[in-house]
């Protein structure tokens, strides 16, 4: 198993690394990629020095399967010439995201729909994988109707930069900026560009992506989208209609019993998830259930997943294991 990680240097590359590592994913052969001008750096992993390489000399290796997560331009250049020279890529980007020749994969919930002819699989939006795996269980118990989501998202979702512009402008220094306002004690609710209906594309991700992977255009999402100063994940207030009633006790069972998700739901003992303590984790985290009292079969809920994590890293690596496990490489 040759597995090339492509933007190896970049802050999901990084954790993309790490997960691998947890995972004790089986490859035998590491190829770390990045553009040209990271060629030639040296990345420490577990112990041992690689030397960055280019995507020329990566296509030329062919990989079994590369996980890229270096940008839609780099993406949509260049996973089609590792697809043809036989490499599975499952790309973070949003290039092939909506295309309907190309799968976009939640593995929990729709891996199975996975061959061996997909040759680039696109991973997601980081804000839409941690609400479609929560809602799961639920939507095949009572269907769902219409998603209402609002979310407070991390600026790690913008990458090591706007880290950096966060921490400068906490510690008094001039930022390099980042964003079109300061982002310490500031909440801006815009993430990605405005479209010409009002609405961010990053919200516009979680409507059509949603429907997507539910496989489901005739459930009614809408979503605002929203940037806040903390690292650590994103974080979802969502209200949820269903097609029919519902139990309280069963939504907790359910949840519960679904792989991936863990209820910290305990409001007498202050427990709800965070992103202070999603950090690092692999898991969605779910709490604050309740019912919405102001309409029927409706449900309140707030979702939290470190958006490096199951929002990218976690769900590319989990893909590429689903493919080894199922031979489709
Ligand atoms: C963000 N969803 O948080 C993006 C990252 N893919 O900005």
């Amino acid at each position: 198993m040759k597995l090339a990680v492509v933007g190896a240097t970049g802050l999901v590359g990084s954790e993309i690394l790490e997960v691998l590592d947890e995972h004790h994913f089986p490859y035998d052969e590491l190829l770390l990629v990045a553009s040209e001008r990271s060629v030639g750096k040296q990345i420490e992993f577990k112990s041992k020095t690689f030397t960055v390489i280019g995507l020329e000399e990566a296509v030329a290796a062919k990989p079994h399967i590369a996980i890229f997560s270096a940008g839609g331009g780099t993406s949509l250049e260049w996973a089609p010439k590792f697809a043809a020279v036989g490499t599975t890529v499952v790309d973070n980007s949003s290039a092939w995201r909506m295309d309907p020749t190309k799968k976009l994969v939640v593995p929990e919930i729709n891996a199975k729909e996975l061959s061996a002819g997909d040759k680039i699989i696109a991973n997601p939006n980081c804000s839409t994988i941690q609400m479609v795996l929560a809602l799961e269980p639920l939507r095949q118990r009572y269907g769902i109707k219409r998603i209402v989501v609002s979310t407070y998202q991390s600026v790690t979702g913008t990458g090591k930069a706007a880290v950096d512009q966060m921490m400068a402008e906490r510690a008094g220094e001039e930022p390099e900026m980042v964003y079109p306002y300061k982002i310490d004690m500031n909440v801006l609710p815009h993430i990605d560009v405005f479209q010409p209906n009002g609405y961010t594309k990053e919200e516009m991700k979680m409507i059509n992506e949603t429907k997507k992977i539910f496989g489901d255009d005739s459930i009614a999402v809408t979503a605002t989208t929203v940037r806040i100063p903390t690292i650590g994940g994103h974080s979802e207030s969502v209200n949820v209609e269903f097609k029919q009633d519902f139990d309280m006790d069963e939504v907790r069972k359910l949840l519960s019993e679904t792989p991936g998700v863990v209820v910290q739901d305990d409001p007498a003992n202050l427990l709800y998830p965070m992103p202070i303590t999603a950090h690092k984790r692999d898991e969605v985290f779910v709490g604050r259930l309740r019912r919405d009292e102001s309409q029927p079969n409706t449900l309140n809920m707030w979702i939290v997943a470190d958006n490096l994590r199951k929002g990218a890293a976690t769900n590319a690596v989990q893909i590429a294991e689903y493919l080894i496990a199922e031979g489709l490489v």
